[in-house]
């Protein structure tokens, strides 16, 4: 089993459903990953041991998604150089619109890159992206990947044109 190039933390259990699309994706680019639950709240020390160990372990990029008072994106953010994907989760209250919040009105100097509520898969897409930038072989699937989006959008018009 390769090294891990991608860390994907999550403030808890129940935002692992926002995060399988984002797994199912890297595995499918062939990225190697891993899936830890690290709190910002309930388990800040080991947040912060994760966070400033990852550019020493080997990881280039972090996706890191959270709900409601969501903290953990940004805080990561702040304590590693690493590029971090920051996943708003829905909630029940306020249907991710909190998290979505949270997580993009960072201050400036400590960026986080957030994409929709709930988008696992895109997380994982932009994290192939900036590997890609020094991987050919990734650059490469990527262009399969935009083939594979033509093609099913060509599908479409020939399910619905008459
Ligand atoms: C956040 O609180 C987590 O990211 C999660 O989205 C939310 C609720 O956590 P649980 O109460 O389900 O553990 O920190």
């Amino acid at each position: 089993m390769s090294s891990p190039r991608v860390g994907i933390v999550m403030g808890s259990k129940s935002d692992h459903g926002t995060l399988q699309p984002a797994e199912v994706m890297l595995g499918k680019f062939g990225v190697s990953f891993e899936t830890r639950v690290v709190s910002a709240h309930r388990t800040p020390e080991a947040m912060v041991a994760y966070a400033q160990g990852a550019e020493g372990r080997g990881l280039k990029v972090i996706i890191a998604a959270a709900g409601g008072a969501a903290h953990l994106p940004g805080m990561i953010a702040s304590l590693t150089v690493l590029p971090v994907i920051g996943v708003p989760v829905l909630t029940r209250a306020l249907n991710g619109v909190d998290s979505l919040y949270s997580i993009v009105q960072m201050p400036a100097g400590v960026p986080v890159a957030t994409v929709g509520i709930d988008n696992g898969a895109n997380a994982a897409l932009l994290a192939v992206r900036i590997l890609a930038t020094s991987d050919a072989d990734l650059t490469g699937k990527l262009h399969d990947y935009f083939a594979e989006l033509r093609n099913a959008v060509d599908k479409m018009n020939l399910d619905v044109s008459r």
